[in-house]
């Protein structure tokens, strides 16, 4: 497996309570370089972009509304098969499902609240990551 690059957020939740470094923490003790990383708001209009993949849901503005709260961290990882890995150490969607040592299991609320994001596929990862970064902010 080649290095690969994945797209992951810190979200409002986790921020607010204090859990970045140790999420931090978690990224770099399994593998993962981080290349890229800010600390920022998520404005309305971006998130409905961002989660427009889910803009039938019933839960879409429910996530928009969470995702705008207050601030995130928004990175780029990279390791081999970091897209993969990363949706590994993140755990299930819905943080009742989440494996033990995963960062949902840990922290999450519930399946809205549930501390992080990740990209779920090559093609993701590639619209996802220049959303938030330009090339020269990746390192
Ligand atoms: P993922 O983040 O594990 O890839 P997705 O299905 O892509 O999960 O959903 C995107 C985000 O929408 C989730 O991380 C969560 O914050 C929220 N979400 C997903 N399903 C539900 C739900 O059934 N109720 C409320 N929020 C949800
Ligand atoms: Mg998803």
């Amino acid at each position: 497996m080649a290095l690969e690059r994945t797209f992951a957020i810190i979200k409002p939740d986790a921020v607010a309570k204090g859990h970045t470094g140790d999420i931090l923490s978690m990224i770099e003790h399994n593998g993962f370089r981080i290349i890229g990383m800010k600390m920022r708001r998520i404005a309305k209009p971006e998130a409905e972009a961002f989660y427009a993949v889910h803009k039938e849901r019933p839960f879409f503005k429910g996530l928009v509304n969470f995702m705008t709260e207050g601030p995130v961290v928004v990175m780029v990882l990279e390791r081999e098969d970091a897209i993969a890995k990363w949706r590994e150490l993140m755990g299930a969607t819905n943080p009742a499902n989440a494996a033990e040592g995963t960062i949902r299991k840990r922290f999450a609320e519930n399946i809205e609240r549930n501390s992080v994001h990740g990209s779920d596929a090559p093609e993701t990862a590639a619209q996802e990551i220049p959303f938030f970064f330009g090339t020269a902010e990746l390192l």
